[in-house]
């Protein structure tokens, strides 16, 4: 089954929507197989956000992406990444479909709450970043019968 990175981000947390994004995901039927609350080191931070370093906007996401606490979570079910950036919204709030997490509770592009990996590679490369592999729980729910046919 597919997995992707799902990180709840520092605006996330101190807005009270831990709870809620883990609500939305687990509703729509993906399956949590690892979980961490933690503060990313630079580090961290750096290596997440390789792709970006250059951008104008690339200090500002690093120092607010370790200004507090974030949620780091690994999601599995069928299309997992294309189904967690649909429940996600796309990047810029303010263009983000109204229903989904970005567009339900967010105004501005660098302060969208949640991170989602864009692809089952950038998910993979993002998991070994933040868990080892023992980290990853792999277990069967009654419910998955109901889920998929
Ligand atoms: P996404 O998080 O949807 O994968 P991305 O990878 O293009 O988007 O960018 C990573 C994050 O960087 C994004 O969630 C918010 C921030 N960001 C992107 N473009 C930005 C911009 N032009 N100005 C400020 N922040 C930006
Ligand atoms: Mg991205």
């Amino acid at each position: 089954m597919e997995k992707t990175y799902v990180m709840i981000k520092p605006d996330g947390v101190q807005r009270n929507l831990t709870g809620e994004i883990i609500n939305r995901f687990e509703k729509k039927g993906l399956k949590l197989t690892a979980m961490k609350f933690l503060r990313l080191s630079p580090e961290q931070a750096e290596a997440h956000y390789q792709e970006h370093v250059g951008k104008k906007f690339y200090d500002g996401l690093i120092s607010f992406i370790t200004s507090g606490p974030v949620v780091a979570m690994v999601w599995e079910g069928e299309n997992a990444v294309s189904a967690a950036r649909k429940l996600m919204g796309s990047t810029n709030p303010a263009e983000a479909d109204p229903a989904s997490i970005r567009g339900m509770y967010g105004l501005d592009l660098g302060r969208n709450i949640i991170h989602g990996a864009d692809s089952v590679e950038s998910a993979r490369r993002e998991i070994a970043i933040y868990f080892q592999t023992g980290e990853l729980i792999s277990y069967e729910k009654n419910i998955d019968q109901w889920i998929y046919e």
